[in-house]
């Protein structure tokens, strides 16, 4: 028994986490990885803060005016402010734990230029942001005596009647059922771009756990069918396919060439630093056009930069690339195709609270939807998961002082540990399914959409969803048994994004729909998704400085061209 369960163990819950404790909250962080292997670790180049460093004209409102612009307006005008006003202060609360940047002489934190930014906003310590993060939480974390349950996988939330009450799980290790008790439950579980088959995340996470957890006990689903397609994920060899190749390459002043030599993104406003969905694109049409590479990509050039520069700004591309390819990127270029990277879409929540709709449920970090909008900025995703894991520690520590314990039922419990036994059998392959869906996925709903494709893969997805497919062994140690449950879990997502891009009729950000290739003042709002269906709600219109911000910064960006 413990106050409040935090489920995830990366950036958004740890942030979470630290803040309870501050307010002298008692928690427990649970983990389905191993502690320090969160998926944060894999985030490269950046977290954005208007700190003016190296551009001094830069202000949290112009940064608030990106974001919103990167989004095509789909995202709230509020939250965007709340992320982008406390930018700075997220960075010095990292600073104090101890979290290490890339500096100039003068002590001050260094910025890089990430896409569709006016401003050098990204702060970095590298190329391996995300890992240092993670490690200075994870200290900080332990310096507080914050309690930790590594390798659990939640299978489902316990109500009483409308509220939250606990949470049943299986150790991945030891095969043993938990059943935990709290009064509050914060799910930071990440997304689900690895729905698709290429995608920047390893196999085991972003698997929609969270949404689909969410979804079953009763919580909407917000944006669904907004996916966003990083332009940059490696091509080959085959176990390196869609791994990131950070959009920092860019930033540093990597340049975009077809297979036939040719520097298509000139074409472009802010060539390869434009919006993440129009370069992703931009490099698809190549591909498809027949101009890409190879392995059917297109080349990533950073090797005008000196080579000691690239190893102290882009260590972890100069590794990965000498590791998989023995390729020296400051001598050789890189070939890059997009790739699955963030879902803008996911739990619906209450700004700033994190509430969702079921009492005693909060949840942070990618898991949620609508902070982003039509498409997120680089760099924007560390910072909502610090920003929102300080506001949703405070709001579930109000929560915790103003409600007690309730009681789980036994019937419950039981219940879903026959349904676990349940998918223990004869061998069964849910690596087979899990391909499956990966392809339909990258076939139908990827970067390229339409009418007749995601009505194939609406009914391909629901054919699946009918299919009782058991693994063999015990509970113990099964890695069959964790890849079913994830394989289970893909499918309430994969739902939801088709069902939301067949409404959306209209092209806008991340969401392309080939038969609707323009954006339409009719979808200018958000699709929910529950279990009663699909429901649309309009956005709010713009208001206060910002829409003077919006409309001065109205110019691409051209200074930092070479
Ligand atoms: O390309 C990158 O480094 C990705 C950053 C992000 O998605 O925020």
């Amino acid at each position: 028994m413990v106050d409040v369960l935090v489920v995830g163990s990366g950036a958004a819950g740890l942030r979470t986490a630290i803040e309870l404790h501050s307010l002298g909250i008692d928690c427990l962080v649970i983990g389905k990885c191993k502690m320090g292997n969160a998926h944060t670790s894999q985030a490269t180049g950046g977290i954005n803060a208007a700190l003016g460093t190296l551009d001094r004209k830069d202000h949290w409102l112009i940064h608030a005016a990106d974001t919103l612009k990167e989004g095509q307006f789909l995202a709230d005008q509020k939250t965007i402010e709340i992320l982008c006003r406390e930018a700075p202060r997220a960075i010095r609360d990292l600073e104090e734990y101890g979290m290490r940047f890339h500096r100039e002489k003068d002590g001050r934190i260094t910025q890089r230029f990430f896409g569709a930014q006016l401003y050098r906003r990204a702060c970095f310590f590298g190329d391996e942001t995300g890992k240092e993060l993670l490690r200075s939480l994870i200290a900080e974390a332990k310096k507080r005596d914050i309690k930790f349950h590594d390798n659990v996988y939640i299978t489902k939330i316990l109500k009483k009647g409308k509220r939250a009450v606990g949470l049943f799980g299986i150790d991945l290790r030891t095969g043993k059922f938990h059943t935990f008790k709290a009064k509050a439950i914060v799910l930071a579980m990440g997304g689900f771009s690895r729905v698709y088959r290429r995608s920047s995340s390893r196999l085991f996470e972003n698997t929609g756990d969270g949404a689909s957890l969410a979804f079953n006990a009763g919580a909407e689903l917000i944006d669904m069918e907004l996916v966003q397609f990083h332009p940059t994920g490696m091509v080959w060899p085959r176990d390196a396919e869609g791994i990131l190749v950070t959009e920092s390459v860019r930033g540093e002043g990597g340049k975009l060439y077809n297979g036939k030599g040719r520097r298509f993104m000139l074409k472009y406003p802010r060539a390869e630093l434009g919006p993440r969905d129009e370069v992703a694109r931009a490099i698809y049409d190549e591909i498809r056009r027949g101009r890409g590479t190879k392995h059917k990509g297109v080349w990533l050039d950073i090797s005008h930069r000196p080579k000691k520069y690239i190893i102290n700004r882009l260590p972890k591309m100069f590794k990965q690339f000498k590791q998989y390819l023995n390729i020296d990127i400051s001598k050789q270029r890189m070939e890059v195709a997009p790739t699955s990277h963030y879902t803008m879409g996911g739990v619906r929540v209450n700004f700033p609270s994190m509430q969702t709709k079921v009492k005693g449920l909060f949840a942070v970090g990618e898991i949620i939807g609508g902070t982003h909008g039509g498409n997120r900025l680089g760099g924007n995703s560390l910072l909502e998961c610090i920003v929102f894991g300080r506001h949703a520690g405070q709001a579930v520590a109000k929560f915790v002082k103003q409600n007690g314990f309730e009681n789980i039922s036994d019937d419950k419990v039981e219940a879903e540990k026959a349904k676990i036994k349940s998918l223990l059998g004869k061998k069964g392959n849910p690596e087979i399914m899990r391909e499956e869906i990966q392809e339909i996925m990258w076939k139908y709903a990827g970067i390229l959409r339409n009418k007749k494709g995601l009505e194939t893969a609406l009914r391909k997805i629901n054919k699946l969803k009918n299919k009782s497919i058991t693994v063999s062994g015990d509970m113990k140690n099964n890695e069959q048994l964790a890849l079913l449950l994830n394989v289970k879990n893909m499918l309430v997502p994969c739902e939801a994004i088709i069902t939301g891009a067949l409404k959306r009729q209209e092209s806008r950000g991340a969401h392309y729909r080939v038969d609707f290739p323009k954006a339409s003042q009719r979808y200018q709002g958000n699709f929910i998704f529950d279990k009663k269906g699909i429901s649309f709600i309009k956005a709010k219109r713009l208001r206060g400085k910002i829409l003077k911000v919006l409309r001065e910064i109205d110019d691409p960006i051209t200074h930092h061209l070479e």
